[in-house]
């Protein structure tokens, strides 16, 4: 399984990651399978900032992780990314989460995420489209979310159900 993760905490959150999964969509070598409902989202790291959107997708393609990882910052481009610092506000974040078993650490990729397993923003939304999916040392979603000490807010925004893409 793929799986994505997308963020926004600049300006329209919620069009912001809608455009970023229709825009995926448009890519020839892109299927979009299922997408999770928004959740509010507290944030973590650097914590004087908005507050963020936070979802995740899960998708079937053909493109290899590298060029996965192109297309998803092609389209942050597209989408004019404004990221002025690295942990700061950025208008959207498209991030590989898991890209089936494949276990990638350059220094420019990392899959899987490095810090998907100590985020509720991250495993909360995954928890709904991969459930049943071990994306972590063996453990899915659930079981990771049993034992983890962030306990920042993560809140339901929008339903899955009431997502149009
Ligand atoms: O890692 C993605 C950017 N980011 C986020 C985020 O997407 N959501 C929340 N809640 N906190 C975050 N801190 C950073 S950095």
């Amino acid at each position: 399984m793929i799986l994505i993760g997308l963020g926004s905490n600049i300006g329209d959150r919620q069009k912001s990651i809608m455009t970023a999964i229709q825009k995926l969509s448009q890519h020839a070598e892109i299927s979009i399978e299922k997408i999770s409902s928004l959740y509010e989202t507290k944030p973590v790291g650097v914590t004087e900032q908005p507050d963020f959107l936070n979802g995740a997708i899960s998708i079937a393609t053909t493109l290899a992780p590298r060029k996965l990882l192109e297309v998803c910052l092609n389209v942050e481009y597209q989408m004019g990314r404004i990221r002025a610092e690295r942990w700061g506000p950025r208008n959207i974040d498209i991030d590989i989460l898991i890209y089936d078993d494949q276990v990638i650490t350059d220094e420019d990729l990392c899959i899987p995420h490095p810090r998907l397993q100590e985020r509720r923003f991250v495993l909360i939304p995954l928890q709904e489209i991969a459930g049943d999916i071990s994306v972590y040392r063996g453990q899915t979603p659930g079981e990771l979310l049993e034992k983890i000490v962030d306990n920042s807010d993560v809140v339901l925004y929008e339903k899955a159900n009431d997502i149009l893409l």
